[in-house]
């Protein structure tokens, strides 16, 4: 079998997803997310102009061959644009694979390792009495874990809340210059314990609440606010520094048993070495769009597998059906699954990507189809072309840039 074709489509049924479609001199073709959120372009130029033009004539079935010819043969190694290209060919030779094979890719992973997936969906809001509405509805979708996100008195738009609107909706960020929120560390460590307080009190002792920090804390800030969260005993805190400073963790690792998960920024193994053979981390977060692909990703799994390090795969909305169902494949197939975080996606964005996985009683599976089980409606695709788009940028009162 032979790749005669490798095509790159845009689309924005309401926010933009970048999708490579391969195509074999047997008619199977399979589908790789290349998704970058707010620096789509790049990565469609990286694939048309620099990787397209690599694949055709090649034997699909070698996808460790191809995936180490693409990260060596570049010579500059790693980055969110190169990872999130090669992850696009890397899951779309997994599907051509698993189609040929005529199993779902998980059963070429080794088989599933559990009966369902377990999720955790996102509640917010502007107060504390909001925030409490948006946790029942998501329970109410009958989501088992919730990660709680919350206005700061003071502040007029913040991570997690800004971004979705009264019904808990994404708001998208469809605009050509990036929103500006605002930030004030000291409020945000004096509130958020006050929202763990409320959450708990209400709901009781035993939802899993999850909360993001999105970077945002010094070592000393973030180990202060695992120490208050500790008697609420939270499933974990998310990205509590800029991890790219691995040796940043070490302080909060000591001054607190409060979970952290970490890497939905990063894109290889070696963004991970300190966290994982410190054991400063206990979720490894990484989409398979950011990371390579299928084939790095299951290795890093095994790798903090040997840590007692769980996965926990980042699954906001702008990783497109594609990056999600090969996401779902690896949950149900590693052993060291831990969550998975979803909020699925619009009506429209489900028709583009049409796919076989299924969420039920706030639980996904893969299904039985061959493949990772996405199939692109190219004609809708296109009816909905590309939009320029920004995350936002962060500042404090005095105009300082802070991180995002
Ligand atoms: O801000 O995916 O845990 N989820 C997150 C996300 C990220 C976006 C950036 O594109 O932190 O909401
Ligand atoms: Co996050």
């Amino acid at each position: 079998m032979k790749i005669v074709d490798a095509k790159v489509v845009v689309t924005s049924p309401g926010r933009n997803f970048v999708t490579l479609k391969l195509t074999t001199d047997e008619g199977l073709t399979g589908l790789g997310d290349a998704t970058l959120n707010g620096r789509e372009l790049a990565v469609v130029s990286y694939l048309a102009d620099h990787v397209a033009p690599l694949l055709t004539g090649l034997d699909p079935h070698r996808i460790e061959d191809t995936w180490q010819s693409l990260y060596r043969g570049a010579y500059w190694r790693r980055g969110p644009v190169t990872m999130a290209a090669i992850a696009a060919v890397d899951v779309a030779l997994w599907d051509i694979k698993a189609k040929a094979a005529g199993l779902p890719l998980y059963q070429l992973l080794g088989g599933a390792s559990r009966e369902r997936i377990g999720t955790y969906g996102h509640a917010n809001g502007r107060d504390i009495p909001e925030l409490l509405d948006s946790v029942r509805a998501r329970l109410a979708e009958g989501y088992p874990a919730v990660r709680i996100q919350s206005g700061i008195p003071g502040l007029k738009a913040v991570y997690g809340v800004s971004d979705t609107d009264d019904t808990g909706a994404p708001v998208l960020h469809q605009q050509a210059r990036p929103l500006v929120e605002d930030w004030d560390t000291a409020a945000y460590l004096r509130h958020v314990p006050a929202v763990f307080e409320a959450v708990r009190a209400e709901f009781g002792p035993e939802l899993p609440l999850l909360h993001d920090s999105h970077h945002r804390l010094t070592p000393i800030q973030a180990a202060r606010l695992g120490r208050d969260l500790e008697p609420y005993r939270p499933f974990w805190l998310e990205d509590c520094t800029p991890a790219e400073n691995q040796e940043a963790l070490r302080l909060v690792r000591r001054s607190t048993t409060t979970p952290l998960a970490v890497g939905e920024v990063f894109n290889t193994v070696y963004d991970y070495q300190a966290l994982i053979t410190e054991q400063l981390i206990d979720y490894v977060r990484s989409a398979v769009t950011h990371f390579g692909g299928v084939t790095p990703l299951r290795k890093l799994f095994d790798f903090a597998a040997q840590y007692q390090i769980k996965s926990a795969i980042h699954g906001p909305e702008d990783i497109s059906p594609v990056g999600m169902a090969a996401a779902v494949h690896l949950d149900l197939a590693v052993h060291n699954f831990g969550i998975q975080e979803f909020s699925g996606h619009t009506p429209l964005t489900d028709e583009v990507f049409r796919h076989a996985y299924t969420f039920t009683d706030g639980h996904l599976h893969p299904g039985e189809a061959p493949g990772i089980g996405v199939e692109l409606d190219e004609e809708l695709a296109a009816a909905h072309p590309y939009a320029p788009a920004y995350l936002p940028v962060n500042r404090l009162h005095d105009g300082t840039v802070h991180d995002w």
